[in-house]
């Protein structure tokens, strides 16, 4: 320091607050549970975001749904508590019905944004929630109903399942009495025996201890669980472009890890296969009247609640 002039010295000065401003620092949250593979994989990317971050941009992760609860995950992006959230359409169509159709895509995420998928998706969200469309690190993965009792046809009279938007109008129509609670009250449900069963996807009922209260899983799994980055427009209007250009490579590098979903989704099954799960499957024609009934109520469901923009997403996510 001894060796800066005084010239020098003010001028170092004068410029560090506009080098500073060069770094923007986002405000992360996941409305999946801490210790969810979710976030682990979230948390395992922002590190390395950070690392290459370093002048550029910084991601700093707030919490779980300890700080923002599962279904406000949508609303504090939308207004700008948080900057980004890992979240699901199901957990914010409280803002946007049409976000649950997500789950109703028929092709990957990268062909997506070679089709212009991606672009019809970002023109609904900005317009709707406030909000970019950032990308979808987790794919490959069906949902599934898990079940306490046994049943051996797609009939789900008598029995209550927990559900969220993904499962609901699906679970209904097989006949189910449903119970919409956020995934951090799933436990004490299956405890109390308030529900016989529940939506999730294939991986991840150990990472809450669910496997000691479930007995079955059926099959075949449906839908394409859908878990993405979502920002807030105007934190992303604020960035730099080499910011965003920063951070939508990011983004693309973990959609490019995808492929990990395929070996956990194996990796789970087998899992639960070994925790004593026992796996219903029906006849091939039921296994089919299943996935068709699941497949036609998801998008009569959000035609119903948003008749136009779901209209526009079957038209780019479905082939
Ligand atoms: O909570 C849920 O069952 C749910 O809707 C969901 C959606 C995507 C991934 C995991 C769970």
């Amino acid at each position: 320091m001894r060796k800066l002039s005084g010239a020098m010295l003010i001028a170092a000065l004068l410029c560090a607050p506009a080098a500073w401003a060069q770094q923007a620092t986002l405000r992360v949250v996941s409305a999946f549970s801490e210790n969810s593979i979710y976030v682990k994989r979230l948390e395992a990317w922002m590190k390395t975001v950070n690392e290459e971050g370093k002048g550029v941009l910084q991601l700093n992760f707030v919490g779980g749904p300890r700080a923002i609860p599962t279904f406000e995950s949508g609303n504090a992006v939308k207004t700008g508590v948080v900057d980004i959230a890992l979240t699901t359409g199901a957990f914010y169509t409280n803002l946007m019905p049409e976000a649950d159709a997500l789950k109703l895509a028929q092709i990957p995420v990268a062909e997506q944004r070679r089709s212009g998928a991606f672009e019809v998706i970002n023109q609904i969200w900005n317009e709707r929630a406030n909000m970019v469309y950032l990308g979808r690190p987790v794919e490959h993965q069906t949902f599934h109903l898990y079940l306490n009792k046994k049943i051996d046809k797609p009939d789900l009279t008598g029995l209550k399942i927990r559900v969220t938007p993904v499962y609901r109008d699906f679970f209904q129509a097989l006949g189910a009495q449903v119970i919409t609670t956020a995934p951090g009250e799933v436990y004490t449900a299956l405890e109390r025996g308030v529900v016989d069963g529940y939506g999730w996807p294939i991986g991840g009922i150990f990472d809450l201890g669910w496997h000691e209260k479930t007995k079955y899983r059926v099959d075949p799994g449906f839908y394409n669980v859908e878990v993405s980055l979502v920002m807030n427009l105007d934190a992303w209007k604020r960035l730099t472009p080499p910011q965003r250009e920063f951070l939508n490579r990011q983004v693309l590098a973990f959609e490019a890890q995808n492929d990990f979903w395929k070996s956990d989704n194996e990796a789970e099954a087998k899992r639960q296969a070994q925790a004593g799960i026992e796996t219903i499957t029906f006849d091939a024609a039921a296994a089919k009247r299943y996935l068709d009934k699941a497949n036609e109520v998801g998008w009569a469901s959000a035609i119903k609640a948003s008749p136009e923009n779901a209209r526009k997403l079957k038209a780019v996510l479905t082939k």
